[in-house]
C-alpha cells in the first residue's frame, strides 16, 4: 500500500479500553500493509517518559496545574521532535495513545485552565501539526472507573474526584463535536465484542478513505 502518512490518535477516559483497542488499530493497519510507529503520551521519549513519571507518581502531589500544563507540553515538544514528525516525514504512520485532546480534556476540562491559554501552547509547541483521525471512546464515567477499580495503586489522576473525569469527558464530547471530520466517536459503554465491532469498520472506513 503507497504510503500516506497520517498521524492517529486514540483518547477516552479511565476504563475506556485504550489498551485493547489501541492494539486492535494497531493490527488492522499492520495487515492492511501501514508501516506504522506506536507511542503514547505522555511518554514517548526517554526524557518523556521521566516526565511521565513526575506528572503521574505522587512525588509532586500539589504541583500547580500550569506545572502539570507545562510539563505535559515539554513531554510532547521532545516527543514531536524525536518521534512524531520524523516519522511522519518518513511517511510512517504514526498512532499514538493520547495527545493533544487529552491536554484540554484533563487540565482544561479537569484542571479548568482557559482553553485559549491550552491553544496558544498548542500553536506554539505544534505549530500547523494536528492529528488527521481520532478515535474517542466514550463512555460514562462512572462505568469507567468501575471498570479501572481494583487496578493497581492509582496515579495521580486517577486519584481525581468523579467531577473532574465529568468535565474532561464534557470536554472530549464537544471536541468531537466540533470537528467531526476529525473524530470517530466508539461508544466504549459495550462489552469488549461490541468496541472492536465498531472499530473494525471504523478504520476499514479509514483506510478506504486514505485509498490504496
Ligand atoms: N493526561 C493528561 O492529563 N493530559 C495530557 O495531555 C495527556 C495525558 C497526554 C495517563 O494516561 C494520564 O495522563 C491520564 C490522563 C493524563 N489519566 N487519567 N485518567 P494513560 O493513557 O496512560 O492512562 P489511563 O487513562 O489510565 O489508560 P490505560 O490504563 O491505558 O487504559 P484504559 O482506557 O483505562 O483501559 P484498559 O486498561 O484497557 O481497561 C481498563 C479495564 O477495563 C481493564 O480491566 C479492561 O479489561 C476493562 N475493559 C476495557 N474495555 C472493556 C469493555 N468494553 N467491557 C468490559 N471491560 C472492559
Amino acid at each position: 500500500m503507497t504510503q500516506i502518512a497520517r498521524f492517529i490518535t486514540v483518547e477516552g477516559l479511565e476504563g475506556a479500553g485504550k489498551t485493547t483497542v489501541l492494539n486492535a488499530i494497531e493490527a488492522q493497519l499492520r495487515t492492511a500493509g501501514i508501516d506504522l510507529v506506536t507511542t503514547r503520551e505522555p511518554g514517548g521519549t526517554p526524557l518523556g517518559e521521566e516526565v511521565r513519571a513526575l506528572l503521574l507518581g505522587h512525588k509532586h502531589d500539589g504541583m500547580a496545574d500550569d506545572t502539570e500544563l507545562l510539563l505535559m507540553f515539554a513531554a510532547r515538544a521532545e516527543h514531536l521532535h524525536r518521534v512524531i514528525r520524523p516519522a511522519l516525514a518518513a511517511g510512517r504512520w504514526v498512532l499514538c495513545d493520547r495527545f493533544t485532546d487529552a491536554t484540554y480534556a484533563y487540565q482544561g476540562g479537569g484542571r479548568g485552565i482557559d482553553m485559549a491559554r491550552i491553544a496558544t501552547l498548542e500553536d506554539f509547541v505544534q505549530g500547523d501539526l494536528r492529528p488527521h483521525h481520532t478515535f474517542l471512546l466514550d463512555l460514562p464515567v462512572r462505568q469507567g472507573l468501575d471498570r479501572a477499580a481494583g487496578r493497581s495503586e492509582p496515579d495521580r489522576f486517577e486519584k481525581q474526584r468523579e467531577a473532574f473525569f465529568d468535565a474532561a469527558r464534557a470536554t472530549y464530547r464537544a471536541r468531537a463535536e466540533s470537528e467531526p471530520g476529525r473524530f470517530r466517536v466508539i461508544d466504549a459503554s459495550q462489552d469488549l465484542d461490541g468496541v472492536l465491532a465498531q472499530l473494525k469498520t471504523s478504520v476499514a472506513a479509514l483506510l478506504a478513505e486514505v485509498g490504496p
